[in-house]
């Protein structure tokens, strides 16, 4: 550590699930970089990982082999040392001798006895045996910081676990746990203050390290606030048109078929957005193995009355509370006809709705809900006929979009890097976040989604910002909230 960086060597049986912890830690979800496998031994060298903030490093984590003869190291470190406890000089003694098969243990001694901190991972659920006890021994005699971490596994617990808690306790300066498959933004910010508890001589640094990790966890959630904004935006704004002959216009069967291709259209284009959100998202968090889902089928029949369609949406039904909160927000927003031809949207719904959200309180029935996306289909007044698909009429459609992203943002946030299997970001029949949100924040986005349903999204860089902070709020109640 001569450079002042603080290192911590992460060590501890083979497959305990060291490189998991790194990489869920650090965010690292590509096996290139770091290699996480059910194959025991598979971490064979040292490799470190570097925190680097602008150019600036800060602190540097070493992924190395586990142990795999501890109780014969042991034995021998012993054997190298005579009487009395062994200490740095005896280990550094037993990492230069060649010929006795240690390969495993000397590479992982090598970081420690040059300063770096200990990371040591167990997992809880396996008994702890002689060799374990090894393990800690030869670690204490490194005389570094250490810290042991309980990788708890999904199924692990019981007994087991307390007995490490315990054994732990006596040998180590701090003892957490943390799940690398599971563990999400809070758990690892809470390891890192771990760092900093026992490796007091990096204050500065290590303090600093963790204002920046905030800092950053802040910047992602702004910079993802603006691509839901842009995504609600472009959602609410999309219009297709198709053109129409007049003959068509009057063969009932043709007229069908054209109205039919639109909705198809409109959908997919909606779809297209959709995905587009997502993948921005996944890259803003960094993860490459959450898959966005095609949903090839999700937009198709968009009857919100049924269950089913709620289902494949990844909502439950329980959403559409969120109905009577927007009453009121928009009054009298009324599409113009002669500019887009749509008489019935979304926007003029808004300004009707003082009845229907009262029965909807009056008798806890649930509004009308259907989607009639004939509603929005119409004859532009100029001289090509055309037919032009806006958004549904349905009041709802906005905040579905809104907590089909939420939802999904959460998934994100709770998707482990150190796991390495690929996995869709669906949501599963997933309460929304929408209908929590207090009325002020309903009664700005009420409007804000009025009109940019309209087409007239306002210019104002206030309501822009106003919105974009609202969202962010929003993102990050659904950060605390998982
Ligand atoms: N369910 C679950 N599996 C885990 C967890 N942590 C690691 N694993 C799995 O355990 C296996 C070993 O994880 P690694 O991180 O490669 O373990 P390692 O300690 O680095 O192993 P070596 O490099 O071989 O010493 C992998 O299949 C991981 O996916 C966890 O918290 N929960
Ligand atoms: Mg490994």
């Amino acid at each position: 550590m001569s450079d002042g960086v603080p290192e911590f060597a992460v060590v501890g049986r083979v497959n305990m699930g060291k490189s998991a912890v790194i990489a869920t830690l650090l965010e690292i979800d590509d096996n290139e970089v770091l290699r996480v496998s059910p194959m025991p031994g598979e971490t064979t060298r040292c490799q470190t990982h570097r925190v680097v903030f602008g150019n600036k490093e800060f602190v540097r984590f070493i992924d190395t082999p586990g142990f795999s003869r501890p109780v014969e190291a042991m034995r021998a470190i012993r054997l190298l040392h005579g009487e009395g406890t062994p200490g740095r000089d005896a280990l550094r003694r037993f990492v230069a001798a060649e010929g006795d098969g240690f390969t495993d243990e000397k590479r992982l001694l090598e970081p420690l006895l040059a300063g770096a901190g200990v990371l040591y991972v167990v997992d809880p659920g396996k008994p702890l045996r002689d060799d374990f006890l090894a393990e800690m021994e030869i670690l204490r005699w490194t005389g570094r910081p250490r810290l042991a971490l309980m990788n708890l596994r999904e199924d692990a617990g019981g007994e087991s676990e307390e007995l490490w808690r315990e054994k732990l306790g006596s040998a180590f300066n701090l003892v957490r746990t943390f799940d690398a498959h599971r563990a999400k933004y809070a758990q690892r910010l809470m390891l890192m203050k771990a760092l900093l508890e026992i490796e007091e001589g990096h204050r500065p640094l290590l303090e600093e390290t963790i204002s920046r990790i905030e800092e950053e966890w802040d910047a992602r959630r702004n910079e993802a606030a603006e691509v839901v904004r842009e995504f609600l935006a472009e959602a609410l704004e999309l219009r297709v048109r198709a053109r129409i002959e007049e003959r068509e216009e009057t063969m009932p069967t043709r007229r069908k078929q054209k109205e039919d291709d639109l909705k198809a259209g409109y959908f997919e284009q909606l779809k297209k957005l959709e995905r587009r959100c997502f993948a921005a998202m996944l890259e803003i968090y960094r993860h490459h193995l959450l898959k966005v889902e095609t949903r090839e089928d999700a937009f198709e029949d968009i009857d919100l009355e049924s269950e089913e369609v709620w289902m494949k949406w990844g909502l439950k039904r329980g959403q559409l509370a969120i109905f009577a909160g927007v009453t009121g927000a928009a009054g009298g927003a009324i599409v113009d006809v002669s500019t887009g031809g749509l008489t019935h949207g979304l926007g003029t719904l808004l300004g009707g709705l003082g009845a229907a959200s009262a029965a909807w309180f009056k008798g806890g029935m649930l509004p009308d809900l259907k989607v009639d996306l004939r509603d929005g289909v119409r004859f532009s007044t100029g001289e090509t006929k055309e037919l032009v698909i806006g958004p549904p009429g349905n009041l709802n459609f906005p905040w579905i979009l809104l907590d089909g992203v939420l939802v999904r943002y959460g998934r994100i946030l709770e998707r482990a890097h150190g796991r390495r299997d690929v996995e869709l970001l669906t949501a599963v029949n997933e309460e929304g976040y929408t209908k929590h949100f207090p009325p002020e924040r309903r009664k700005l986005l009420g409007r804000w989604f009025g009109d940019c349903a309209k087409g007239s999204r306002p210019v104002g860089r206030d309501v822009e910002v106003e919105v974009l902070w609202a969202l962010e709020e929003a993102l990050r109640e659904v950060d605390s909230r998982k």
